[in-house]
């Protein structure tokens, strides 16, 4: 008995230092176990405490979640689950609890029955939140009593404790990340109800509540509840948006092939666009993979066998080719895999190859069913992709004249492209000019090395709406692709991007701070995300800050960019004496900066400030570029109006 005991209290200690250790390498890097230190990492902090929350309420334990965005940036997440247990964990010899929080990968391994798929994107476990925050607190609600531990940097300040009497079960979960590992601790509402919308969507029946309890400018404090009874079917409604659909409802399927859970949600819109989610274990796999693959596989054999055998593609001249199925469908793929192998260069590609064939066969089955059972919707769909097979033969064509001719016109560059004599396009900038104006004085301003500017005439063609083949016939968007020495169409995928002649590392948007400047940037944008996209991915694409003002008082003056440094800039400048001899300049354009000004305030790399566009959520950007440049107006002003702060405080 008492050689055990002591070998338990070695054990322990052993233990305890492997904890510690495994803590510790947390901190040191965090960035391998969470992505990044950044606003990205920050909020990867509360989906990898949301889901645990989720899987216990896919074990079927859990209705409700509720996430607390706290005054000054602490976060907590409570759900009516089981509770996280509280007894002795044999093997550790500490408090299951204590295991959970502290040890690595610990997670729901308590727990045969309950077969963890969720989990984010690393998969790392709420110990590594724990590690991240200077404080957490976990409060456990079970067996009538309320237990409760808190730590320090991962390290449990005392043992499992009972706090009080209680009836509730459930877990709730605060913790206030670190200032010393992130760079920023400003959590993002609209950035967390993406996602949280996501969930809800992807995991039926579970309530998701978002409370945000820090007050707007207004004194307003924002609440969201996110629940779907429909799942996949409302979630493809929701990205489908505004545009005008084919079919009346979603073709949906639940299935189950080779212990891997297949749920599928698509339906067809009259645009262009193919617009598929896919996700595995509620992660977001945005460079698709073996799942994708089936469902593709799927969905080109179903479609193409039905045309054949009702003799609807007799008469059809051109070739079709896998992409025209996809023309116009909004789809959402969603599977749960064991042990989940994520390949690629964000590690969101599905490598596992057993994937494939399961979805494939789900998605088959249903769908040849659907189309038996539904044959006027069926012959919608093939018209329309012999339409798409059709527009295609045109695009490629009129895609191959830019291609052609910029290989063979000399340098094959724009006229309009002042270029940098730099060639490491890790080196390069692209400044995307709104005007000929603007664009000669940045031209002027610029640092020729490594600065080029390509001036856009007006507004550019909206994507959203137009044929593919008008965009390549596009002068403004021809002009875009050849500058950027990008072509779109490899031997494998005719719609990918081929990235490997792409001349600059940082595509920077410089427009106007007015209306017409934001609808020229979501017009570039829209192009990005639906022709580019790999460029956003990798982080390529910039937004410019000009300055709003000009404050200024004989020799002193300064720059601006938001009414309260314009204030506080008025007031240091009066220096007590009557602010209206303060001279204030509002610039509206770019063009009224010279090309000193511009460079200082808005290009000069030591002093400018940039913003990079990110995709934080795929889906939630489908929605809304769809809603903006599509063509229901109600829903794009109430979204102007909600944003309208932001575009004033970005412009
Ligand atoms: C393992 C076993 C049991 C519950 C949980 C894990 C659990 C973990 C988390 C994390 C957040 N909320 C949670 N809720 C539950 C229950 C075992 C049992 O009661 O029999």
């Amino acid at each position: 008995m008492s050689s055990e005991g002591m070998d338990n209290k070695q054990n322990y200690s052993a233990d305890n230092i492997t904890v510690l250790e495994g803590l510790e390498a947390v901190r040191k890097r965090p960035a391998m176990y969470i992505g990044d230190v950044g606003v990205r990492g920050l909020h990867h902090l509360v989906y990898e405490v949301v889901d645990n929350s989720i899987d216990e309420a896919l074990a079927g334990y859990c209705k409700n979640i509720l996430v607390n965005i706290h005054e000054g940036n602490a976060i907590s997440v409570e759900d009516d689950g089981r509770g996280i247990p509280t007894g002795m964990h044999a093997k550790e010899g500490k408090s299951a609890l204590e295991v959970v929080m502290t040890v690595l990968h610990a997670g729901g391994k308590f727990d045969k029955d309950t077969y963890k798929v969720s989990g984010g994107l690393h998969g790392v476990g709420v110990s590594c939140v724990n590690a991240l925050s200077t404080l957490l607190r976990a409060t456990v609600y079970r067996e009538g009593k309320i237990f409760q531990q808190e730590y320090s940097c991962g390290k449990p300040l005392y043992d499992v404790k009972v706090v009080g009497d209680s009836d509730k079960n459930g877990t709730t979960v605060f913790f206030h990340p670190d200032g010393d590992i992130f760079t920023t601790l400003e959590y993002k509402y609209d950035t967390l109800a993406a996602r949280m919308r996501e969930l809800a969507y992807l995991n039926r029946g579970i309530r998701i509540t978002l409370k945000d309890h820090r007050p707007d400018e207004n004194g307003t404090l924002k609440e969201e509840t996110f629940y779907s009874e429909g799942g996949l079917k409302e979630f493809v409604n929701y990205l489908d948006g505004t545009r005008e659909k084919l079919l009346p409802e979603p073709i949906y399927v639940e299935g189950e092939k080779a212990g891997i859970p297949v749920e599928v949600a698509m339906i067809y819109n009259s645009g262009y666009a193919e617009n598929l989610h896919s996700y595995v274990n509620n992660i977001n796999t945005i460079e698709g993979g073996t799942h994708v693959a089936g469902f593709r596989r799927a969905l080109t054999r179903t479609l193409k066998a039905y045309a054949d055998k009702e003799g609807l593609l007799k008469n059809v001249k051109v070739e079709i080719s896998g992409d025209d199925f996809r023309e116009g469908l909004t789809g959402v793929i969603s599977v749960k895999v064991q042990e989940p192998q994520f390949e690629g260069q964000t590690k969101t590609k599905l490598g596992n190859s057993d994937v494939t064939g399961a979805v494939d066969q789900c998605v088959g089955d249903m769908l040849s069913n659907y189309l038996e059972e539904n044959p006027k919707e069926a012959r919608l769909i093939v018209q329309k992709v012999v339409l798409a097979a059709t527009a295609r033969a045109a695009a490629r064509k009129a895609r191959e004249m830019v291609q052609r001719k910029g290989a063979m016109s000399g340098s094959g560059l724009p006229g309009k492209l002042a270029d940098c004599s730099e060639t490491d396009p890790q080196k390069c900038e692209l400044y995307l000019v709104e005007g000929d104006s603007a664009g000669g004085t940045a031209k002027q301003g610029r640092n020729r090395a490594q600065q080029a500017i390509l001036p856009l005439r007006g507004k550019i063609l909206n994507v959203e709406k137009a044929l593919e083949y008008k965009i390549y016939e596009n002068e403004e968007i021809k002009n875009m692709f050849t500058a950027l020495g990008v072509t779109i169409g490899t031997a494998e995928d005719n719609k990918a991007l081929n990235m490997e002649k792409l001349r600059y590392h940082k595509i920077i948007i410089m427009t106007d701070a007015d209306v017409d400047g934001s609808h020229i940037r979501t017009l570039i944008l829209t192009l990005f995300f639906r022709y580019m996209k790999a460029l956003i991915e990798n982080g390529y694409v910039y937004i410019a800050q000009p300055p709003l003002y000009l404050v200024k008082k004989g020799k002193e003056e300064e720059y601006c960019w938001t009414e309260a440094q314009r204030e506080e800039a008025v007031h240091r400048i009066a220096k007590g004496s009557n602010p209206e001899s303060v001279n204030i300049q509002r610039y509206k354009g770019l063009g009224e900066m010279n090309a000193e000004q511009l460079w200082t305030t808005t290009m000069n790399p030591d002093t400018r400030t940039l913003k990079r566009v990110t995709l934080d959520s795929a889906a939630e950007a489908d929605h809304i570029f769809s809603m903006l440049m599509g063509d229901e107006v109600p829903p794009r002003r109430e979204f102007i109006e909600a944003n309208a702060r932001y575009a004033k405080i970005d412009a």
